[in-house]
């Protein structure tokens, strides 16, 4: 609904003045809550700002370079590495979010300079809290060269669905380099929910900090803060008591530390959604010298690694001396709800009160607990790492903040000798910028290892993708001089191979050098992925006349690990690797790069291989994955005189063109189970050669191609067919 109200305390001049722009220029409304069909919930033109969020690993600015109305338009270059990366119209920063029931559409204007095409998905979560990829709305929306295209997307977010999370425009067909420019996005409303009566609110527990001996208990504060129940004249929200909180002076604003944590007497139960009232202030006395003071919020068990358990996901400001209030709404809880935190959400001083209150704190439960599956390891399951104890090393990946999670910890040392950071050890992450060093999320990931027995395998030193401009690029973006390069990648690996010395059993040194392509090469370097930052710069001054090439980047990374770290064993990893071609380059570089080593005057070792492993990505599909030509690939390195490890393995449901969106069918999962089995009985085949196996990912729900549920364990995190087949692949097969 659309009103007219003039500002009742205007003057008569200022509604004179209103009336003129009435009449001549816009017609100021007030909009109330509720929308209607046609109404324009998101607009984005880039002209002074840019609202869209990234999605993924991706570079995005406003920029004049091209703009289809106005003078800006937003440039946006995902990886080629995987087809989410873009950039998201996220539905927790809509004022007027999508909702279940309801029917958009979305326009853009989008640009590329070459022949393109651009991936426009939705993303939900469905009934039972499970994110989906592009099955409400989904359009490929082709890119001609050089001219400003209209994207359409019609869709509408089934009812039966629990929130919208976003609309991501990505690069899904992984086209490298992709460069594109959005303008004028505009997402309108074609069709609203059916009304649904609001659960009702049962309201389940209030405090208002007048009862310290009972409260006492229950609210603590860590190491940064003290409480303190006041009573006190007008000091509460609505009373005489409120629960005050003063930093101690030189103690840090992090995380929790800064916190003070309501521990809940009995946990509010799983498969609830809950609503948390609670007001905050902030007195200028004691806060003097601040700047605008950020947020407040609450997280909810713990989880500061979750966004969706920080809320609000819009957090404002604190204006000093005025209660606010913060009202939240938790997302359906898969576990029971044990603790929430109260702060102010950053973590740097001046953005953070010394001196605050908190008061009226009431949480509620919204309608009927809904039955759920609380996923669950089954650690009575026979043991991967026991079964090929005597073959191979079983890994897994993990990341820094899962290891807190001491159930998931328990499940990993059942089944997996060996760990890889999914991202922790990534070029971007460990060195964002010259000269600066980031072990923090590495070290706590290898020390839970070092705790648990598991040994660590280093994911990746060079890579043309995740890692920091200033190891290859100058300022302006171009290949910096192959002097300046190597000099860098030097102080790189010397530094990143040198801390973790003596905690990797092995190295991923280069990964992925190959491009996609066809055809025997008859030198492997022709083969090579030139646009890769690391090949121009070493290209950038390389001495023909003596041989030089872009290529060197990758003896040059080789020597300087095993000359940094000795004992570890090097690996060079790509995907795709059982198309002949590459299978062909990568053991054709790997031969002639350790022959070039035999005769290197750096070389100690004369009897020692410089690649000494060839690592196989793994990422299959089960529409076509050829398991003879798994086979042909292993012998192939094997003749190249290398050792080989399964580096990533994960084989999703259905093929790259045509995945996969919904759980499997008994059939499906046996299909796929079949596959494994046979993976690994050609990989028992090889056991002498193959020093280990790794799979990229615990449960389907937690795999970077989850749709596909291409995992061993489900979302429930039950065995599959497929955790069968790799126990005992040859009676499988007989059997089934
Ligand atoms: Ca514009
Ligand atoms: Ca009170």
């Amino acid at each position: 609904m659309k009103t007219f109200i003039p500002n009742q305390y205007g003057t008569i001049r200022l509604f004179i003045i209103m009336m003129i722009l009435v009449f001549f220029f816009i017609v100021p409304i007030v909009r109330t809550n509720a929308v209607e069909v046609g109404d324009v919930i998101y607009f984005e033109g880039f002209e002074s700002a840019n609202t869209l969020k990234q999605n993924g690993d991706v570079t995005f600015a406003r920029t004049k370079d091209y703009a289809a109305t106005g003078m800006y338009s937003l440039s946006v270059a995902p990886t080629a590495a995987n087809n989410y990366s873009g950039v998201a119209l996220r539905n927790d920063f809509l004022e007027t979010p999508m909702l279940p029931g309801g029917k958009y559409k979305l326009t853009a204007k989008a640009f590329s300079a070459k022949d393109a095409t651009l991936g426009v998905r939705v993303e939900t979560k469905d009934s039972s809290g499970g994110n989906t990829y592009g099955i409400v709305g989904m359009v490929k929306a082709p890119l001609a060269a050089g001219q400003w295209v209209d994207v359409t997307m019609n869709f509408a977010v089934p009812a039966d669905h629990e929130s919208v999370t976003a609309i991501v425009f990505h690069n899904d067909d992984q086209i490298p380099d992709l460069l594109f420019y959005l303008d004028e996005v505009k997402l309108e409303v074609t069709a609203l929910p059916e009304p649904v009566e609001e659960p009702e609110l049962t309201k389940v527990i209030t405090f208002t900090f007048d009862h310290k001996t009972k409260e006492e208990n229950l609210f603590t504060a860590a190491s940064s803060s003290k409480l303190e129940w006041i009573k006190a004249a007008g000091i509460g929200k609505n009373d005489d008591t409120a629960l005050q909180v003063t930093h101690i002076s030189g103690k840090t604003y992090t995380s929790y530390d800064n916190a003070v944590r309501l521990t809940l007497s009995e946990p509010l139960p799983a498969g609830g959604i809950y609503h948390i009232s609670v007001w905050f202030y902030a007195p200028t006395a004691g806060n003097e010298g601040k700047d605008t003071l950020t947020g407040p919020g609450v997280v909810l068990n713990d989880e500061y690694a979750l966004s969706e358990f920080k809320l609000p996901s819009n957090f404002g400001t604190l204006p000093l001396d005025q209660w606010k209030e913060v009202n939240v709404k938790t997302p359906m809880m898969q576990k029971p709800l044990k603790t929430i935190d109260f702060r102010l959400v950053v973590n740097d001083d001046p953005k953070h009160a010394d001196l605050w209150y908190i008061d009226d704190l009431i949480i509620s439960q919204f309608g009927d607990l809904k039955e759920i599956v609380i996923p669950e390891w089954d650690l009575s399951l026979p043991s991967l790492t026991d079964t090929y104890k005597d073959s191979f090393l079983i890994g897994n990946v993990m990341s820094a903040n899962q290891t807190m999670d001491a159930e998931l910890t328990a499940m990993f040392k059942r089944h997996y000798n060996l760990v890889t950071a999914e991202n922790d050890m990534k070029p971007q992450y460990l060195s964002p910028a010259k000269g600066k060093y980031n072990f923090s999320n590495a070290d706590a990931l290898i020390n839970w290892a070092e705790v648990n027995k598991i040994k660590v395998h280093g994911h990746t030193l060079v890579w043309h993708s995740q890692s920091a401009p200033w190891l290859t690029t100058d300022t302006d973006g171009k290949p910096l001089p192959r002097a300046e390069a190597k000099a860098n990648m030097k102080e790189y690996i010397t530094n990143v191979a040198g801390h973790f010395q003596g905690k990797v059993i092995s190295w991923d040194v280069v990964n992925e050098a190959f491009a996609d392509g066809s055809g025997l090469p008859s030198d492997w370097k022709s083969a090579l992925r030139k646009n890769s930052p690391w090949y121009l710069a070493y290209e950038n001054g390389a001495d023909q006349s003596k041989g030089e090439s872009g290529a060197d980047y990758i003896y040059d990374a080789f020597v300087l690990t095993r000359l940094t770290d000795p004992k570890a064993t090097l690996y060079y990893n790509d995907y795709n690797e059982t198309e002949l071609w590459k299978r062909e380059a990568m053991a054709m570089m790997a031969e002639e790069l350790n022959k070039k080593w035999q005769t290197d005057k750096r070389n100690k070792q004369p009897d020692r291989l410089l690649i000494e492993a060839l690592g196989m990505q793994a990422h299959y599909w089960t529409a076509n994955l050829d398991i003879k030509a798994v086979d042909t690939t292993i012998a192939r390195f094997v003749k190249a005189g290398v050792k080989v490890g399964i580096t990533e393995l994960d084989i999703p449901y259905g093929s790259y063109s045509n995945q996969h969106n919904k759980p499997l069918t008994k059939e499906e999962e046996l299909f796929q189970a079949r596959l494994y089995a046979q993976l690994f009985e050609v990989y028992k085949k090889y056991a002498a050669n193959i020093e280990r196996v790794t799979f990229w990912g615990k449960a389907d729900s937690q795999s970077w191609r989850a749709k596909g549920s291409p995992l061993l364990f489900d979302r429930a995190f039950a065995a599959k067919q497929a955790f069968y087949a790799v126990i005992d692949p040859e009676s499988f097969l007989h059997s089934k």
